[in-house]
């Protein structure tokens, strides 16, 4: 079955569990679960749907993910699942992929984007939301639907298939993996997302839902949302701003979400420098945005971009732009802030 043919099929969960069962059933020893780096709580309530569904079958999971859970609220996220979840290094990547029965990837674009997976190694199965950017896929089970608000939604269809009902933790946990990725309901979300939380809201704990909406700041991210503010630049209905240094990229991605709500724009590009590497955050409420394709456009050469058309990221390693001393870390600010302002213009138009 090729992507296109999965895209437009509408699938029936009798035909999702035969077809996952029978990948299931001839694995013994361990199954890998890869998740997207620095992984979110639709990524991590996917990872413990999937071993749940696993562990019915007398089949064991081990969740591996590249890049540190920098999201305190998210790292407290990963810490309460009863599953077993381990980042890694690069070099560690190939001894688990040897000496796993199989190796399946949630919640994570194509192998080697934004996940330890190395470019050119094909996982037996993807459940997944992104949108793809390679054609050729290798996997034995590939079900990958970019309309859907959530792979947690299509982890419960996966549950709800198989049949057990979801333990009050479960529900839980899925029901916050899809309110994240869908801003509360409000953004990117579809009939099955919908669907699925009414199946969802029946098992689910009222008191561990609260807990994870909970949405406190500490000093630090307030401190990037205060920088954030100063440095916005509005350009039409883009809200472009630079936040120098940064320790966590979580603060970011949390900052866009914020500004996104002033009344006279519809996107905002976030980007700061965090060790190593620039980071650019993107969002946007405008239908008619594609913000994937726009930080590909910008950024692709310099490092790694990509995501969902209202939600999306860049990677890009300082070493790959042209900062004549790196030891100075003015003159860094400024190429940075140069170089990525530049590079945004060109793509949505507008006066520097
Ligand atoms: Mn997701």
């Amino acid at each position: 079955m090729n992507y296109q043919e999965n895209l437009e099929k509408s699938r029936d969960e009798d035909e999702m569990r035969a077809e996952l069962n029978a990948l299931l059933k001839d694995a013994g020893g361990t199954i890998a679960v890869f998740l997207h780096d620095s992984p979110d709580p639709d990524a991590l309530a996917s990872a413990f749907a999937f071993s749940t569904i696993a562990k019915s079958l007398g089949l064991s999971t081990k969740v591996f993910h590249g890049d540190i859970i920098d999201d305190p609220a998210n790292q407290a996220f990963a810490e309460s699942l009863p599953i077993d979840i381990t980042m890694l290094e690069q070099g560690q990547v190939h001894e688990i992929l040897d000496n796993s029965s199989l190796v399946i990837m949630l919640d994570a674009g194509s192998a080697g984007e934004n996940n330890i997976l190395p470019p050119d190694f094909s996982p037996d199965i993807i459940i997944d939301h992104h949108k793809k950017s390679k054609d050729v896929y290798h996997a034995k089970l590939l079900d990958i639907r970019p309309e859907v608000g959530a792979t947690s939604t299509l982890l419960t269809q996966y549950l709800k298939a198989f049949g057990p009902s979801p333990s009050p933790e479960l529900a839980s946990a899925l029901i916050h993996g899809i309110r994240t990725d869908t801003a509360g309901l409000t953004r990117h979300v579809s009939p099955l997302d919908m669907h699925m939380m009414a199946f969802l809201v029946q098992y689910a704990d009222t008191e561990l839902l609260d807990k994870y909406s909970e949405d406190r700041m500490d000093l630090e991210a307030m401190d990037v949302l205060g920088r954030a503010i100063l440095n916005k630049e509005i350009i039409g209905p883009y809200l472009l701003s630079f936040v120098d240094f940064l320790d966590r990229r979580t603060d970011l991605s949390r900052t866009a979400e914020i500004m996104l709500r002033l009344r006279t724009i519809s996107t905002v590009i976030m980007y700061g420098i965090v060790g190593e590497s620039v980071i650019v955050s993107a969002r946007s409420r405008d239908p008619d945005t594609d913000l994937n394709s726009l930080l590909k456009a910008a950024f692709t050469d310099l490092g790694t971009a990509g995501g969902h058309a209202n939600s999306a990221g860049a990677q890009l390693p300082l070493d790959l732009m042209d900062i004549p001393d790196r030891g100075d870390g003015r003159m860094v600010v400024e190429v940075v802030k140069d170089t990525i302002k530049t590079r945004l213009i060109s793509q949505i138009g507008g006066s520097q």
